[in-house]
């Protein structure tokens, strides 16, 4: 197992790579070029930058999360070859960086998507939070509008500009498109990339969609056992892999989240892992809790056991965090819930490891 943390790059984030270096037990970052717009080629020179950069903090860059894909490849128009020429090519020059894993989505139009950025707690710390009966009386703009407007002026993963632009558009290019197109398009996808992959060295790791059910009548394809099995038979390579991520599957309590970390690390699918913990407060309706099992709904050890037991090569961050102590920054991804997560996660792993020799 390695533990590492997300990092959206020097301008883009403002945790200073010393910082996640002083958290123990931490080897590296899941890295991303952060100025790239889906389906744009990630150069090999501007891959090397961010590589050095990461390296001179004495820290590794193993996982990037995530090269996004072009919402055309996700629909199928036409223009999607070029677009996964360009994935391929973007696949190779990391490649040659040392990148092992790349994490990504197939989720239409968004990537995770909450009601409040900063939901106040009692005890003064602020959270994402989710309320599917707000989420039924917005449009797509206005959750849209109202995301940009509480994250502090950075850009959230899956809300970048470029891509709400065209919000309008693309929502009405979805109209039609259903759950069985949605997947004959990403298996189109995956056989275009994973010959890539295969031969480079690199483990696709797909992300499931947050939360896990439908929204605005999209085709989410992404959100249960079932749907992961389908997806990892689409091309039936190791490379074809998963990231399993615990908030996200489980912010659905259908979702029996230790028992599909054991499958499919049993099955050998799963490249990287997610590890947080959410708290149940109706239907459809949570919030992100601190990562103690004590303080959600999801048992945090058996995650982690079903990881050391079954998969214990992979790489795990621990996604979100609250904002606490007063620290202020990018909604979701501080420095200090983070950090805290990775402790307590790797005390955990210590006592597995320990009661297994
Ligand atoms: C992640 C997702 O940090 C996060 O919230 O769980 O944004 C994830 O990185 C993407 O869906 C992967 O493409
Ligand atoms: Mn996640």
């Amino acid at each position: 197992m390695k533990m590492t943390f997300r990092w959206y790059g020097s301008g883009y984030d403002p945790i200073p790579l010393q910082y996640i270096k002083q958290i123990p037990g931490v080897s590296g970052i899941m890295g991303v070029l952060s100025g790239k717009a889906a389906g744009e080629v990630w150069t090999s020179e501007e891959i090397g930058e961010l590589m050095d950069e990461v390296h001179a903090a004495g820290l590794e860059c193993e996982v990037i999360e995530s090269v996004n894909v072009h919402e055309d490849i996700k629909l199928g128009l036409d223009t999607r070859d070029e677009y996964i020429k360009n994935y391929c090519t973007t696949l190779e020059n990391l490649a040659e960086h040392g990148v092992k894993v790349v994490i990504y989505n197939f989720m239409p139009v968004f990537d995770w998507l909450r009601t409040e950025l900063a939901h106040e707690n009692e005890d003064g710390s602020t959270c994402l939070y989710y309320d599917h009966a707000e989420v039924e009386g917005m449009t797509p703009r206005e959750i849209v509008e109202r995301t940009a407007q509480d994250s502090a002026g950075l850009t959230l993963p899956g809300w970048e500009p470029e891509r709400l632009e065209r919000l309008d558009e693309v929502m009405k290019l979805y109209e039609g498109v259903t759950k069985e197109d949605m997947r004959a398009n990403y298996r189109y996808f995956l056989e275009g990339i994973i010959p890539t992959c295969e031969r480079v060295g690199i483990r696709m790791a797909v992300h499931p969609d947050d939360p896990a059910w439908d929204l605005f009548g999209l085709p989410r394809i992404c959100n249960k056992r079932d749907d992961l099995d389908a997806i990892v038979k689409m091309v039936d390579s190791p490379a074809n892999a998963l990231c399993v991520c615990s908030g996200s599957l489980g912010s659905n309590p259908d979702n029996d989240v230790p028992a599909i970390f054991r499958e499919f690390g049993q099955r050998g699918r799963i490249a990287a892992a997610h590890v947080r913990n959410v708290k149940y407060l109706g239907y459809k309706h949570f919030q992100e809790a601190p990562h103690p099992s004590e303080t959600g709904d999801l048992d945090m050890h058996a995650i982690m056991e079903a990881i050391y037991e079954t998969c214990p090569d992979v790489y795990i961050r621990p996604d979100h965090g609250r904002m606490i102590w007063g620290e202020e920054g990018r909604p979701g991804y501080p420095l200090y819930d983070r950090a805290l997560g990775i402790t307590y996660l790797l005390g955990l792993w210590e006592a597995l490891s320990k009661r297994s020799r």
